[in-house]
Parts: structure tokens; sequence; C-alpha cells
């Protein structure tokens, strides 16, 4: 591989490119925040985040931490002029879509309002500095909503269902504007559902695995579930943090969608899960009316061509092995607690 010679050592030019760059991430101490770390400390990234106080714990110890509010945005200015970064990835939302509905306001301040702030942030500091500062927005499915059509693509109109999906698609537009009118390097990711082991517990995918293996151990009874026939389409957070870096990394700034394409409704994952464990979930499962939302989306289904053909991306791993990747990993969580539990009991 073609190279360039620093001190003795060859360094292939694709690694050039991107060694000593600087990522600064909103919303770093999620599940997407997590992979994402890892991923650009892999490529030679120094990764920088903004947490709420008290968020550290969930951080990757790769990542240098800076606390920061979207809700307030006072201070990211001067983070970005400390971090200096060459990438900027706004991950920071409320994202929990039931909880929207309790809390619609705040949800629109961070999820809608943070957009903002971050993207004026960034236009401020490159209008001051000259340096350019490629944006990547969060953006979801969730704003497709109640879809026409199906598959969902770039072109499909958004009809969202919940105060979250109504502030996703605030700051989408905004983003594009900020495109527009700035010429300001920035993306959107409308990313269907994504799971994985480090996914938060309050999801269904995470509280199903959660669940059914402390059921499979003795360490809980039942499950108390919402709405089973929703349909989603499920994929690894893992494949997806890539996708969010090679937006950054094409030669003009664009929109994309990334899912894998599959829809499974919650009752499939069930099944896939509890079957895995060699368990009949319909002897465990309750349904909770309060789980369910004041307005659903039944059905979301990504069609992601755009960006396995401009990007060369596509997702790699199946339903059937997601759910057993988190699975495998609850079981052996489940197990740990189990151990405790016991040697807690034989000493008590
Ligand atoms: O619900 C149904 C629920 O909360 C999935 C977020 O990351 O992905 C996520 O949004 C489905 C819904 O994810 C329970 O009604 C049934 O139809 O795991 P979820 P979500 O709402 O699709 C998008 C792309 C985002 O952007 C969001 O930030 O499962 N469901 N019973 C339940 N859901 C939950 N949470 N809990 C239940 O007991």
């Amino acid at each position: 591989m073609p190279g360039k010679i620093i001190l003795g050592s060859i360094i292939p030019l694709n690694w050039m490119n991107i060694v000593n760059r600087v990522a600064l991430i909103t919303g770093i101490s999620g599940q997407d925040g997590f992979y994402l770390t890892e991923f650009l400390s892999n490529k030679g990234y120094d990764v920088h985040g903004v947490v709420l106080l008290g968020q550290e714990a969930n951080c990757h110890p790769q990542a240098t931490i800076h606390h920061g509010d979207l809700s307030d945005g006072s201070n990211l200015g001067a983070i970005l002029h400390s971090v200096q970064p060459h990438e900027v990835y706004n991950l920071g939302a409320q994202s929990h879509v039931r909880f929207s509905f309790d809390i619609p306001i705040s949800t629109a301040n961070v999820t809608g309002l943070g957009a903002i702030r971050m993207l004026e942030s960034v236009r401020e500091h490159q209008q001051q500095t000259g340096r350019e500062v490629r944006f990547y927005q969060a953006s979801s499915s969730e704003m497709f909503g109640r879809a026409e059509k199906s598959p969902q693509n770039e072109h499909t109109p958004f009809r969202p269902r919940s105060p979250y999906a109504c502030a996703k698609a605030f700051a989408f537009w905004q983003t594009v504007n900020y495109r527009e009118a700035y010429n300001l390097f920035a993306c959107n990711g409308i990313l269907f559902n994504h799971e994985s082991p480090k996914r938060g517990e309050a999801f269904v995918t995470r509280k199903i695995t959660r669940a059914a293996t402390r059921i499979k151990l003795g360490l809980q009874e039942r499950l108390q579930l919402g709405n089973l026939d929703a349909k989603r389409d499920w994929g690894f957070a893992g494949d997806y943090v890539e996708a969010m870096w090679l937006m950054l990394q094409h030669d003009q700034p664009d929109d994309f969608v990334i899912a894998t394409g599959e829809t499974h409704s919650v009752r499939e994952f069930l099944h896939e899960v509890f079957s895995y464990l060699d368990l009949d979930w319909e002897e465990y499962v309750d349904i909770d009316p309060n789980l369910f939302r004041p307005s659903e989306i039944e059905v979301l289904c990504g069609d992601s061509s755009k960006a396995s053909q401009s990007l060369g991306w596509k997702a790699g791993v199946s339903f059937s092995e997601l759910a057993r990747m988190m699975t495998d990993h609850d079981r052996q969580l489940a197990e740990t607690e189990k151990r405790m539990l016991d040697a807690a009991q034989s000493t008590g």
C-alpha cells in the first residue's frame, strides 16, 4: 500500500487522512456514543464527548469528557473552541418515544432546539476560525411516522406521530437549512431502530432480552409489554455508527436512510429470544395498557439503497444474530446477578 514515511515508519495513505483527526460527540454516554467512540478511536481519532453531569460512567474510556447541556447551550461554543474538532456528531437527545409524550417540552428543547444550538455553534466556530467542521445530525426513522409508502427512503414525506418525532423532524430541516444557507458540510443520517447489548433497558429489545434471561435463571417471573404488533426495522448499532462516519467522509454533504430493509414485529423478537432460551414467551408475558402510546407507528421498514450505492454501506448483522447477541450478553449478566444473590443468601 502506498504510504509516507513519518519517524521511520510507513503510514498508509488512507490512514494518513484520518490520523490526528478530532471528533466531538454529543450524547456520548448513550449506546451510539459508545460504539462511535470505539469506531473512531480505532481509526486513530482523538475523540471528545459532551455529557451531562453524572453521565460520565457510561462513556467509553477512550473519550475525553466535557460537561455540557444541549438544553442550555451556553458553553457549547467554548467546547468547540477548545476541542477544535474536524467532525461533530450530534447524537444527544431525549430519545425515548413513549416518554416524549410525558415531557414534550423538554423533548423539543433537547432533541429539537439542541440541534440548532449545535449548528449555530459550529457555524460561528467555522466563521471565526476558517476551519471546516463537518456536522452529523442523528435523524430518525420515527420522522416517517404514518408513512404512506413502504419501504421508506430519502424521498418519503415525514408524518411524525410523537413529540420526539416532531422534534427530530425540526432538527432534520434545520440541518438541511444550515447546509443550504451557510454551505455547512451537514448531513442527516435517518437511522432506523438500531440495538445492541449497550441499548438502554427502557427500549423494547433490551427490555425483552434482560427479562427473558432473568426469567430463565429464576430471577424474574413475568414481563410486562405494550403493543406486540408494532413492526420495526431493527439493525445492529455497531454497523450503524460506521454509516455516520462514512457520511462525513463523502465528497458532498447529503442525507441518507440507514436500515436493514427487513421488518419484524415485537412478537417476533419475543419469539426469537425466548425460543433461543428454550422458553415459550406466551407463558411469561402480560400486556400492560399503560405501555401503549397515545399514537403509535404500526410499521416501519427502510430502504438504504442510496447509502449502499453512494457510501458502500450495508447492514451486516441479521435480525436473528442481533437477538442472539443481545441474549448471550444478558444471559451472562443474569448469571453474575444469580451468583451474587446465591453468595449473599449463603452468607446471610
Ligand atoms: O419501541 C413497542 C413500542 O421504544 C419499539 C428509539 O431509539 O428507535 C427507537 O424508537 C416498539 C414500539 O423504540 C413496549 O410501542 C411494546 O412500537 O424500542 P422502542 P422506538 O419507539 O421504535 C427510533 C429509530 C428512535 O429514533 C428512537 O429514539 O415496541 N413496545 N411494548 C414497547 N416499547 C417499549 N419501549 N417498551 C415496551 O414495553
